[in-house]
C-alpha cells in the first residue's frame, strides 16, 4: 500500500484525563485534531507492539464515529498494523473491545466513545486506548502520547479508499486488512462461559417477575436483545430505548437517578417491574434497582462479592480479591473482611484495576460511579453486572415455586445490611462550574489538611485524619498522587472532594459523602435524610458555594 506523509503542526491541550481524550465534537472536527492524536499514539508505542500487529475498532455509535473510523484505520495502517477487527457499523461496547482484544490476542484496541457524555453535532467525542490484557492505557502510555502530542510533525496515512463497515468481512489491501466483525458475538460467547444462563433463563421466564432494560439509546441496544431476549428468554418489550442513536436520542446517556429518570419512574411506579437496568453510552457502566428501590453502586459490588462464589460459576473456586476506587464506600471493604480476602483501594478510573488483575490479585470490584466489572476482562461491564444481579436474584428463588413470593433485589440488600451494616453513601456533582473557582477551592481543601490534625473537632465529629490521596502500585511500583482530598472520622465517616476528569467543558466538582450504621433499626432511612449532618458539613467546609456560586448539585446519587 501507498503511505503519505502529512505535515501537521502540534495541537494544544490534547491531554487525557480519567479515561481518554474527551472534547466537544467540534474540536475533535478541526484539521488534524484526531490524526495528531492516533498518530502521537503510534509514536509512543513501542514499534513490536503494532507493526504487522493486530488492533481493535469499535465505539458507541454516537456522532463522527463514521469518519472517525475512516481515519483511525487508514493512520493505523500508514504506521504498519497489519490487521484491523472493526465492529460491524463502528460498534463495540467498551466491555466488548476488551473481551475482543483477549480472545483474538490483538496488540490493542481503540474504543471511539465519550461514555457517558451526550452526542451529537454539539456535544461530546472521545477516544480511549487499550493494551494486549484489554486494559485501559496506563498513565505511563498516556503522558507519552501526551508529550508527542506536543513535537508532532508528520502524520502517516495509507491511501486506502473508506471501507465498508456496514457487513460483515475481510478487505484486503495488500500487508494491510480490515476484518467486521460482528459486536456482539465473541462477548456474548465469554459471558456465557462465565454466568449460568439456564439459571438466568429460568427467573426471566418467571410469570411472577417482571424485568426492564434501558439502554438509552446507547451503545448496549446493539447488545440487548441478543442476550436479554434471544438467549435468556426477556420478552422484548423488556428493552427500552432499545435502538443506538448517534445523539443518544438527545438524551444523556448516564444511568443515575438524574439521567436515567424515566426508567426510575417506571420501577417506582405502583405495581412497577420486579428489577430494573440501565447501562451507558459505551456499555460499561450499570444502574440497578429493584421494584422502588435503588442499589447504590457502592452496595451493588459488595452485594454481588457476597453472592459470587454460590450465584454465578466463574467463581466457583472462589474470588482472588476485592478493590474499590477510593471514593466508593467501605461496603466493599467489609465483605473482604468477612471472606478473608485480598483487599485494595485504587485511585478513580478503572485502569488502575488492570495490573491487580493481571498479577491474579482481584476478581470483583467497582466504583461509586455506576462502575462494577471482575477480571473476566479489564473494563466494567454494564451487561456483566445485570447478569450477576439476575444470577444472584435467580440462585435465591431457585426453589420457588409459581405463585410463591419472591425474594427481591431489595430484600438482598436489606440482608446484606443487616449482616455487614450499612454504609451510607451520597456523591454529589456540580456539573460545568467555572474552572478557576472550583481550583480555588481544592486548593483551599489541601491548606485546610495541611493544618490539620487528627483530634481535630468538625461539627459532632473527630478527625481521624485528612490527606490527598496517594496511590502506589503494588504490582509495578507506580505512584500517583493528589487523586482526591479525603477527610476520615473517628468513627468511619467520610467527606471526600475530586473534580472530574472526564468533562469537557468547564470543571465538574464532585463530593462523596458516607457513613457507616451498624445498627439496623438505622438502614430503612433514606440516605439523603441519614447523611444530612454530614452533608452539611461537606459544602460549609469547603465553602463550596462561595468557590462555585452553586446553590445545588446538578446531579445527587
Ligand atoms: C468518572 C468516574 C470514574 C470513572 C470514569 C470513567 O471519572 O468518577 O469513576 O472511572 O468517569 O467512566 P471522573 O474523573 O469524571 O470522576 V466512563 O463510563 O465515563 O468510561
Ligand atoms: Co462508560
Amino acid at each position: 500500500i501507498k503511505i503519505k506523509s502529512i505535515p501537521t503542526k502540534p495541537i494544544d491541550g490534547q491531554k487525557t484525563g480519567t479515561s481518554g481524550l474527551r472534547k466537544k465534537v467540534k474540536v475533535f472536527m478541526q484539521d488534524n485534531y484526531l490524526a495528531n492524536w492516533i498518530q502521537a499514539l503510534f509514536n509512543s508505542l513501542p514499534p513490536e507492539d503494532y507493526k504487522n500487529g493486530l488492533l481493535v475498532l469499535g465505539g458507541d455509535g454516537r456522532y463522527f464515529n463514521q469518519e472517525a473510523a475512516q481515519i483511525i484505520i487508514k493512520i493505523a495502517a500508514g504506521n504498519g498494523v497489519g490487521k484491523i477487527l472493526v465492529g460491524k457499523e463502528g460498534i463495540l461496547s467498551t466491555p466488548a473491545v476488551s473481551a475482543v482484544i483477549r480472545k483474538r490476542k490483538a496488540n490493542g484496541g481503540f474504543i471511539m466513545s465519550a461514555s457517558h457524555n451526550p452526542g451529537g453535532p454539539e456535544y461530546d467525542w472521545g477516544i480511549k486506548f487499550n493494551y494486549s490484557s484489554g486494559q485501559p492505557a496506563p498513565e505511563s502510555i498516556t503522558d507519552k502520547i501526551y508529550g508527542n502530542t506536543l513535537s508532532i510533525s508528520e502524520i502517516k496515512i495509507a491511501d486506502i479508499p473508506d471501507v465498508d463497515l456496514s457487513k460483515v468481512g475481510v478487505t484486503n489491501f495488500g500487508s494491510f486488512s480490515v476484518e467486521v466483525i460482528d459486536p456482539v458475538s465473541d462477548y456474548l460467547e465469554l459471558l456465557e462461559t462465565v454466568f449460568d444462563f439456564q439459571l438466568i433463563r429460568g427467573l426471566l421466564s418467571r410469570p411472577d417477575f417482571r424485568f426492564i432494560f434501558d439502554a438509552m439509546h446507547a451503545v448496549t441496544g446493539a447488545y440487548a436483545k441478543p442476550i436479554f431476549v434471544d438467549k435468556l428468554g426477556a420478552s422484548l418489550d423488556s428493552i427500552s430505548n432499545g435502538i443506538p442513536l448517534e445523539d443518544f436520542g438527545h438524551g444523556h446517556p448516564d444511568p443515575n437517578l438524574t439521567y436515567a429518570k424515566d426508567l426510575v419512574n417506571i420501577l417506582y411506579a405502583e405495581n412497577g417491574p420486579d428489577f430494573g437496568a440501565a447501562s451507558d453510552g459505551d456499555g460499561d457502566r450499570n444502574m440497578i434497582l429493584g421494584r422502588s428501590f435503588f442499589v447504590t453502586p457502592s452496595d451493588s459490588v459488595a452485594v454481588i462479592a457476597a453472592n459470587a462464589r454460590e450465584a454465578i460459576p466463574y467463581f466457583k473456586n472462589g474470588v482472588k480479591g476485592l478493590a474499590r476506587s477510593m471514593p466508593t464506600s467501605g461496603a466493599l471493604d467489609r465483605v473482604a473482611k468477612k471472606l478473608n480476602l485480598p483487599f485494595f483501594e485504587v485511585p478513580t478510573g478503572w485502569k488502575f484495576f488492570g495490573n491487580l488483575m493481571d498479577a491474579g490479585n482481584l476478581s470483583v470490584c467497582g466504583e461509586e460511579s455506576f462502575g462494577t466489572g471482575s477480571d473476566h476482562i479489564r473494563e466494567k461491564d454494564g451487561i456483566w453486572a445485570v447478569l450477576a444481579w439476575l444470577s444472584i436474584i435467580a440462585h435465591r428463588n431457585k426453589d420457588k415455586n409459581p405463585g410463591e413470593k419472591l425474594i427481591s433485589v431489595s430484600d438482598v440488600v436489606m440482608e446484606h445490611w443487616a449482616t455487614y451494616g450499612r454504609n451510607f453513601f451520597s456523591r454529589y456533582d456540580y456539573e460545568e462550574c467555572e474552572s478557576e473557582g472550583a481550583n480555588k477551592m481544592i486548593e483551599y481543601l489541601r491548606d485546610i489538611l495541611s493544618k490539620s490534625k487528627p483530634g481535630d473537632q468538625y461539627g459532632s465529629y473527630v478527625l481521624q485524619f485528612a490527606d490527598d490521596f496517594t496511590y502506589t502500585d503494588p504490582v509495578d511500583g507506580s505512584v500517583v498522587s493528589k487523586q482526591g482530598v479525603r477527610f476520615v472520622f473517628t468513627d468511619g465517616s467520610r467527606i471526600i472532594y475530586r473534580l472530574s476528569g472526564t468533562g469537557s467543558a468547564g470543571a465538574t466538582v464532585r463530593v462523596y459523602i458516607e457513613q457507616f450504621e451498624p445498627d439496623v433499626s438505622k438502614h430503612d432511612v433514606d440516605a439523603q435524610i441519614a447523611l444530612k449532618p454530614l452533608i452539611d458539613l461537606a459544602i460549609s467546609v469547603s465553602k463550596l458555594k462561595d468557590f462555585t456560586g452553586r446553590e445545588k448539585p446538578t446531579v445527587i446519587t
